[in-house]
């Protein structure tokens, strides 16, 4: 197959919603899009400051000069693998500095990276490759008792048109794959990667994408049935990457940790690793998030800023508090940027007197807008706003139920659009018409009030979603697979309150017949349908039958009621 036939993959109209041609124009004219790709990027920070370290994980420590040739190596490795611009590959590695080089190698190929959490199963993936139309999965090492390379030969057994696994680490194959897998370390070439071509776009003859074009697909929480994929072009996201690491403070000397899985959007760019990178600053991977991993990290790295979620600031806030005073140098962190679910002021007011840092409020979306609070922001606005959109040109509307703008300050549905919001999801043109207004307008699915300063503060959430402490669960793709239980007749998942993570998922269940539900083996039947751990219900319910609103439909906010009535109740056994 010629190399102009396989370029015929790339993405169509039938696939994304494009920007609207004068809308591109305005954010080129407006010097939001610069006409930068990931490619060129990575590319030029190594030629400005080739020996700088970049990457630093375990052992790893990559510096720019090396993350460049290794992204080199890979993306004509991966072109001989017959992997080309506009084919969709399902990522699915932790934080190891493969994670940036597999990023880099496909964007400069025009391969698009599908993003994938590590706690994702077999549900979850076989539907990224075959919604995506995968051409490669690639995964990583084994993480306790999970080898994901089973995983793989499942998804392989049920995603025929699969073609390739890639195996960050050790390749054996499994005896139940149906096709060997590939080694990462064996399809980086030896010989000498010819950069001109790499980087020349196709019509000169070479693989480089358009900075207009898709670079990768980001997962949505989501509140249907089925994981929604969000299409972000080069010149939208590398501008996020640019404000952001403006707005954060990062410079060539700063240090990002990365603490949450690094495939989120949020530990990705917000700045995130690309960010970071974007600045021509260090990132440094952690493997795991918890205090006694990351806080000493933190001291030998000279770390100045980090991304977390509520409750991991507050794990970490108590583990400093608690500590002898010393134990672990915190000088060198200037800003703790927590985001992803709402956090309580009261959380907020510690970071400063306990860590030493500015708190940055962080409220974004894979879909697109990012709000912060500013660094110089005084610490009212800090504590209790979830900060300003990013860009000049964020557009942002408060609405009531008809759409009808509400007055500044009250509490109503966030609709947002502008420079670097998605105009569409990813192969989804029903779900689109109802997420999106004619319009553009982005439906987030928030509510929220602003400020006389434009400030954003979160009240709630109208979408059908559990935000578990910043891991969203969409309420019905879990029902699905309760209902599939032949002793469930009907089911419904709500939030229910928790001190640590704020949410917790709470299953109602209407049995079949006169059995009593089994809650242990409903949430043991959830798992073995291959879903990620963290979307199980954590407690199940049993109901005579669900409550319905006036219009018929399940009253999710009587059975939120319910559950935080049966939690306050004592127990009876
Ligand atoms: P997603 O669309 O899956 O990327 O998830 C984005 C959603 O996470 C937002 O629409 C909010 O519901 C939630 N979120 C993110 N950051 C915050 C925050 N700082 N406070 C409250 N909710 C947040
Ligand atoms: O929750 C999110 O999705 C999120 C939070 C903060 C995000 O996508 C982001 C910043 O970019």
């Amino acid at each position: 197959m010629s190399d102009t036939e396989r370029l015929g993959t790339t993405l169509d109209a039938r696939d994304v919603v494009p920007w609207p041609p004068a809308l591109a124009a305005r954010w080129r004219a407006l010097g939001y899009w610069r006409g930068e790709t990931f490619g060129s990027m990575l590319r030029e920070r190594a030629v400005a400051r080739p020996d700088h370290v970049a990457v630093v994980a375990g052992r790893e420590r990559w510096t720019y000069g090396e993350l460049d040739d290794r992204a080199d190596r890979l993306a004509v490795g991966l072109r001989t693998l017959g992997i080309a611009a506009g084919d969709r590959v399902v990522l699915q590695l932790g934080n190891v500095a493969e994670f940036a080089e597999v990023c880099f190698a496909l964007l400069r190929i025009g391969a698009l990276p599908v993003f994938a959490l590590p706690p994702h199963r077999h549900a979850e993936i076989a539907y990224f490759c075959a919604h995506a139309e995968a051409t490669a999965y690639v995964i990583g090492l084994p993480d306790g008792r999970f080898d994901p390379r089973d995983l793989a030969a499942e998804v392989q057994a049920t995603v025929p048109a699969l073609e390739h696994v890639i195996v960050a680490g050790d390749a054996a194959t499994p005896a139940a794959a149906s096709r060997p897998f590939v080694a990462l370390d064996d399809l980086r070439t030896t010989g000498e990667p010819d950069r001109g071509r790499i980087d020349a776009h196709a019509e000169g003859g070479g693989w480089a994408p358009r900075s207009s074009d898709v670079a990768l697909l980001q997962l949505s929480g989501g509140s249907t049935g089925v994981p929604k994929l969000i299409p972000r072009t080069h010149d939208e996201y590398l501008y996020t990457l640019r404000r952001s690491a403006e707005l954060c403070g990062l410079t060539p000397d700063g240090v990002y940790l990365a603490v949450l899985p690094v495939a989120h959007n949020y530990p990705l760019s917000s700045p995130g690793i690309m960010g970071t990178l974007y600045a021509g600053g260090r990132v440094v991977l952690a493997p795991d998030p918890s205090p006694a991993t990351a806080l000493p990290l933190i001291e030998r790295e000279r770390v100045t800023i980090t991304g977390v979620v509520p409750p991991l600031a507050l794990t970490w806030l108590d583990a400093v508090a608690g500590s002898r005073a010393g134990r672990d140098d915190l000088t060198s962190l200037a800003v703790l940027q927590v985001g992803g679910a709402k956090l309580s002021a009261a959380v907020a007011r510690r970071v400063r007197p306990t860590l030493g840092c500015t708190l940055q409020q962080v409220f974004g979306m894979a879909e697109g807008l990012v709000s912060y609070t500013r660094l110089d922001d005084d610490e009212q606005t800090i504590v209790t706003t979830q900060g300003r959109p990013m860009a000049e040109h964020d557009e942002l509307r408060v609405v009531d139920d008809d759409d009808r703008d509400l007055p500044l300050g009250a509490t109503g549905h966030l609709l947002t659009r502008g420079p670097y919001t998605i105009r569409g999801y990813y192969r989804a043109p029903v779900h689109n018409a109802r997420a999106f207004t004619p319009g553009g307008w982005y439906r987030t699915g928030d509510l929220v009030r602003l400020t006389p300063e434009g400030g954003i503060v979160v009240e709630g959430r109208e979408k059908d979603q559990i935000n578990r402490g910043g891991e969203k669960v969409a309420a019905e793709e879990i029902e699905n697979h309760l209902l599939a239980h032949p002793a469930v007749h009907d089911a419904a998942v709500v939030a229910m309150p928790d001190p640590y993570l704020d949410e917790r998922t709470c299953a109602f269940v209407v049995p079949r017949g006169d059995a009593a539900v089994d809650g242990p083996a409903l949430r043991r039947f959830v798992r073995e349908r291959g879903v990620a751990a963290f979307k199980v219900p954590d407690r199940v319910e049993q109901i005579g039958a669900l409550p319905r609103t006036n219009v018929g439909k399940v009253s999710k906010q009587d059975l939120r009621a319910e559950i935080v009535r049966r939690l306050s109740r004592p127990a009876e056994d």
